[in-house]
């Protein structure tokens, strides 16, 4: 039933997803999806009709009738699968081209630095939102995690960066996954169409305390952001969990590792 609910719920399983981006990936699960399920009902519907209609029986020979080069169920077993492969490519190769797309004029842009083990979000007056599992002292609670803070109906430029091992910035809301390679600097366009709190994740095995790289991305409607994003001092640090820490601002931010990185 629970299952059921989910199924409904959900686009075939999958999140509806809240982006402009994300409606691709969504096409290209649903036009899976509807190889993957006929397929695979006819594979156990032929598998248990052998079972039941070639079962042995008595007094029948042990060995069944045998022939092979059936040059029309070859031929068909070759075909239909590269044209299955073909069209789910092509809807692949169109979806990733879309979704890669980087605007050249984003209304946002934010750098997201993944680390052992926690996030930071720089903004581009100095601005830092950090969080570590030193902080997160309940892997079930979603207080005292670090927050992305964006806003709706705008271009939100991320520009991922790592300076230690492989990370992923995983999503679910956004259909969206991406890895933080050092010395890759990856860098996406996000429209996020709906406001709320969405639930983010390192989703790949990045070490000991990987299990507690979770963040919450918080979407705002624009004016609310603009006037969260003018009471961040520039240079300032806000610490998951705790209040802002007003630095002195310099140029460029005297903060982390990353922010250096950034600029060269
Ligand atoms: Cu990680």
């Amino acid at each position: 039933m629970d299952l059921a609910t989910r199924l409904l719920g959900t686009d075939l399983g999958s999140p509806h997803g809240v982006t402009s981006q994300d409606s691709l990936t969504r096409q290209l699960w649903h036009v899976t999806y509807w190889f993957a399920v006929p397929i695979g009902l006819i594979v156990l519907f032929g598998i248990f009709w052998c079972l039941f209609r070639y079962r042995h029986r008595e007094g029948s020979g042990r060995l069944p009738s045998q022939f092979q080069y059936h040059i029309p169920i070859e031929a068909a077993y070759t075909i239909i699968p590269l044209v299955i492969v073909a069209v789910v490519f092509g809807f692949m190769y169109h979806a990733e081209n879309k979704v890669n797309a980087v605007s050249k004029t984003p209304a946002v842009k934010i750098t997201v630095d993944g680390f052992q083990w926690g996030w930071r979000f720089i903004y581009p007056n100095g601005h830092e939102e950090v969080g570590t599992v030193a902080n997160e002292l309940n892997i079930n609670s979603e207080n005292n995690l670090p927050v992305l803070y964006m806003p709706e109906g705008e271009t939100v430029q991320i520009h991922l960066v790592s300076l230690d091992v492989v990370h992923t910035f995983y999503v679910k809301e956004f259909l969206f996954n991406r890895d933080l390679v050092p010395g890759v600097d990856n860098t996406f366009d996000l429209n996020v169409n709906k406001t709320g709190l969405f639930e983010g994740q390192c989703n790949n095995i990045c070490g000991q305390y990987h299990a507690y790289m979770r963040f919450m991305v918080r979407v705002m409607p624009k004016d609310q952001y603009d006037s969260w994003y003018s009471q961040q001092a520039p240079c300032s640090i806000v610490t998951a969990g705790n209040e802002s820490i007003p630095t002195t601002p310099t140029s460029p931010c005297p903060t982390s590792l990353s922010t250096e990185r950034q600029t060269q």
